[in-house]
């Protein structure tokens, strides 16, 4: 049986095995960080080509995570990171993190721990009682003791969650931040006890730069989940206040700017929707400790920012009718594709959305995105011939494009501008017909131009 304080001795000398099970987005950066840190680390994933590219080097998470390729470099080749597909390589672990995937069932929102449940039970049958597991999902609140420590007593087939110790850290990484975010940004380091977290903090003190503040599991599963959930709620205002601005013929940006002067408020950005891995997701995983449907507030929001890229497309429809032109029969160029502007991750992307409702309505769609290798071909080609063009994510490269240029490349001036990338008046000047999220027609032109997203 392991004792907490031997393990808090092998992590000061760095004496202790580390396992990792999930060498994704999350689970890869924290195993390497924690090899670079001096202990050996096994890494363990399902996926035999993705452990394979690991043990040769290889960074397998796409697009630009700086210094993760060359961090992943280095430990594999001192040797202190392995991966493998055999959870019975984590026999000699004293702390196991697991960062699996938590998704929410796209019929009735509820959680999917299959991959959690199904990890905890193949680790707890390798790992010597008393052991340190450590789940830095995303999970709702009572998950660990709900679904964790009864998946640890079916895989050791001892009670009390397997006779190991417990703790949740949730991670707080974004796409392109990882290794950032990883090391610079506070966790909360949930335990089943105070030793327990106090154990953890001596763990993640090896590369945490911010705080690591102690609590118990409970606390630590409604942190995570309700950060993001309170993001989604007031992303879903600021949409909810556009809609209205545009029915009443005003200019959103220009009431939220006033608005932020009153203390204490902050009213954050319409836009064409809510993507990504996290905020779609976390705050369904809030909910789930209520009964269904007994969360009208996250439902709601959850609601509004989804049914943000039919609205585009309604504005778009406008646009085009306005100009005489049937969506049957229309061009339409979208450009941006991923969720987050500089950023390739597609992750639940609005533009999925909005492709899919203009199809349906058999428009003929062609996509652009600097930053997703499908689209990331010449823009000129994407908007030749277009009817409309719809921006949908503020990519740095979309501020600096020529809009005469934009505009005699496409067969019509129509501009859709989902982001409020462009003033109204900046497209006017040079021709285009546009309606922007948020702002009605004939809204006053306000003082209040193009915001810098976040
Ligand atoms: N969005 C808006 N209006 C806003 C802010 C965001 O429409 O005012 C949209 C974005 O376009 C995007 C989606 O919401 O489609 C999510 O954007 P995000 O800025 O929240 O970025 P994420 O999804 O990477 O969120 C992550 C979260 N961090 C973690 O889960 C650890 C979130 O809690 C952070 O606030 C966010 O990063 C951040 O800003 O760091």
């Amino acid at each position: 049986m392991r004792e907490l304080a031997a393990l808090r001795s092998s992590i000061e000398d760095r004496s202790a095995t580390i396992g990792v099970v999930g060498l994704g987005y999350v689970g890869l950066p924290v195993a390497a960080l924690f090899a670079d840190r001096g202990f050996s680390v096994v890494g363990v994933d399902l996926l035999e080509d993705r452990v394979a590219k690991i043990n040769a080097g290889a960074c397998p998470i796409e697009g630009r995570e700086p210094d993760l390729p060359e961090l992943l470099q280095r430990v594999t080749t001192a040797g202190r990171l392995r991966a493998t597909t055999r959870h019975a390589d984590l026999a000699h672990a004293s702390a196991v993190l697991i960062s699996v995937e938590t998704p929410i069932d796209p019929v009735d929102n509820r959680p999917r721990y299959a991959a959690l449940v199904a990890a905890c039970e193949a680790i707890a049958a390798q790992l010597e009682e008393g052991s340190l597991v450590i789940v830095e999902s995303t999970i709702g609140p009572r998950a660990m003791a709900d679904v964790v420590a009864p998946a640890l007593e079916r895989g050791s087939g001892r009670p009390n969650a397997g006779g190991f110790r417990l703790g949740h850290c949730p991670e707080r990484v974004m796409p392109g931040r990882l290794l950032r975010n990883l090391r610079s940004m506070s966790r909360v380091v949930g335990g089943d006890s105070p030793d327990t977290a106090t154990t953890m903090a001596e763990l993640y003190r090896t590369y945490v730069e911010g705080d690591l503040d102690h609590a118990d599991l409970l606390t630590a599963e409604l942190v995570k989940t309700a950060e993001n959930a309170y993001r989604d709620v007031n992303i879903a205002f600021a949409n909810e206040l556009a809609l209205v601005c545009e029915a009443a013929g005003a200019d959103v940006w220009a009431v939220r700017e006033l608005v932020n002067k009153s203390p204490g408020r902050n009213v954050l950005l319409p836009g064409a929707g809510v993507g990504g891995h996290c905020i779609p997701k976390d705050p369904w995983l809030l909910a789930s400790a209520l009964a269904t449907g007994d969360a009208p507030l996250i439902s709601a929001a959850r609601a509004v920012n989804e049914s943000m890229p039919g609205h585009v497309a309604a504005l778009t429809f406008e646009l085009l009718a306005e100009a005489g032109v049937d969506p049957a029969s229309a061009k339409v160029a979208v450009l941006g594709y991923a969720y987050l502007e500089d950023s390739d991750d597609t992750r639940h992307s609005p533009s999925a959305d909005l492709v899919r409702e203009l199809e349906l309505s058999g428009s003929s769609v062609t996509v652009h995105d600097p930053f997703v290798e499908a689209y990331s071909g010449s823009l000129e080609d994407t908007v030749r011939g277009a009817d409309v063009a719809v921006l949908m994510v503020a990519h740095s490269a979309y501020r600096s494009l020529s809009l005469t240029e934009l505009r005699d490349q496409l067969a019509r001036p129509l501009m859709i501008d989902a982001r409020h990338v462009f003033s109204p008046a900046a497209l006017a000047e040079v021709g285009f017909r546009s309606r922007t999220i948020g702002i009605g027609p004939g809204a006053f032109a306000t003082t209040a131009g193009p915001v810098a997203h976040p």
